[in-house]
């Protein structure tokens, strides 16, 4: 159709790597991250399951069912009108680096750009939650989109939709948002509202929202339980966890791999994040020397990346290979190489840079 293959085109303009037309998934690319913490929402990153759909905002309403002591139909409005909160947010794709694990995994072969980092404006989901009174028995809080189309697995076609735990769902930081960059979210980040869970992989951020429930029992649809879980073969046996927490991870942008700088003074920039604490160091090690420490620059955020530098003394020329690893206050760190998982979930692995020094 020709809208969607138009936002194919905007996408390309925009500098996004695209992956499929329709729907639209589109990687930002690396070289466009320079400057701010934030990204241009032209440039963020775009993953959906389905073709987007176009909602009219007059007649779009939020349902919220199930376990409460009073069910609400809200309206554009009437969310704007509850107290609002503006958080700075990184979302980041769980299969976000699948491309480089060997052997390879199904589903979209994203390199390292499935990240990117906006300013998200909304209600706290608390409030909502409050108004409609959450009865004692609850214990999940259901999200469902508008979009729908095949799966596998399903005769029938099935919607986007994904629970939270009642007490992540409570969170503070859980935003209903209905503003990105200080705009109306655009079409393909859920317009006219979409769900923003801090620290969690993006699944959970639900866009194109019409419909919480509230429910008592573990939600079993398709992408709660028939995908987004790591899964390992471990001595005979298959262990399964759901994917939930970002881990931790730095991502270099400056230089670009694979080019040719000049001698002497070699800045090496990115950013880092995680979603289990605030990125506490960043080091660097040039053909697998000792690991110097880069500067953190700006606040240390819990919801956001933030960026980090170090200037490089590089006089010899010839090939080297600059490696970058991250660290949280939880202690965790990147992994030397990837954990392979049967989905090609959460490479967090160390980055390689390979330039030339002229
Ligand atoms: N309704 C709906 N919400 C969704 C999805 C989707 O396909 N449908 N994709 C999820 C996934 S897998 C990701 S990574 C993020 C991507 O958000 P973005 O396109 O705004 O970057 O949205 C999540 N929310
Ligand atoms: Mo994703």
């Amino acid at each position: 159709m020709s809208t969607r293959s138009s936002e194919g085109g905007e996408a390309i303009d925009a500098g996004l790597v695209v992956h499929k037309v329709d729907p639209l998934n589109a990687e930002t690319a690396i070289d466009a991250l320079v400057g701010g913490v934030m990204m241009p929402s032209a440039r963020f990153y775009v993953r959906s399951n389905f073709p987007v759909p176009a909602l009219d905002p007059d007649f779009w309403r939020l349902q919220v069912t199930g376990l409460v002591d009073e069910p609400l139909l809200l309206r554009l409005d009437d969310l704007r009108a509850m107290p609002s909160h503006t958080q700075v947010v990184t979302l980041e794709c769980a299969g976000n680096g699948r491309a480089l694990l060997t052997p390879p995994t199904p589903g979209e072969q994203w390199g390292l750009g499935a990240v990117s980092t906006a300013e998200w404006t909304g209600v706290p989901l608390i409030e909502v939650l409050e108004r409609a009174g959450v009865r004692s028995s609850a214990t999940e809080v259901l999200f469902r989109g508008s979009d729908s189309g095949a799966a596998p697995g399903h005769a029938q076609p099935v919607r986007f939709e994904r629970s939270l735990p009642l007490e992540v769902a409570r969170l503070p930081e859980v935003l209903l948002a209905y503003a990105m960059n200080g705009e109306p979210l655009p079409n393909q980040h859920g317009f006219p509202l979409r769900l923003v869970v801090p620290h969690w992989y993006a699944v959970a951020s639900v866009k194109w929202l019409d419909s919480i429930e509230i429910i008592d029992r573990p939600f079993r649809g398709h992408y709660q339980t028939d995908t987004y879980f790591f899964e390992w073969q471990r001595d005979g046996h298959v262990t399964r966890e759901p994917v939930r927490l970002q881990r931790v991870r730095s991502l270099t942008t400056e230089p670009e791999t694979n080019v040719e700088v000049e001698r002497g003074q070699l800045a090496v920039r990115g950013v880092a994040w995680s979603g289990a604490a605030p990125i506490t160091r960043v080091d660097v090690s040039v053909n697998r020397g000792p690991w110097q420490e880069a500067r953190l620059v700006g606040e240390r955020k819990r919801s956001s990346w933030q960026w980090w530098e170090l200037l490089l003394p590089v006089n010899e020329p010839g090939p080297i290979e600059i490696r970058t690893r991250a660290t949280d206050m939880a202690g965790r760190t990147q992994p030397e190489t990837p954990e392979w998982n049967r989905l090609g979930y959460g490479n967090n692995a160390i980055q390689t840079t390979r330039v030339q020094i002229k």
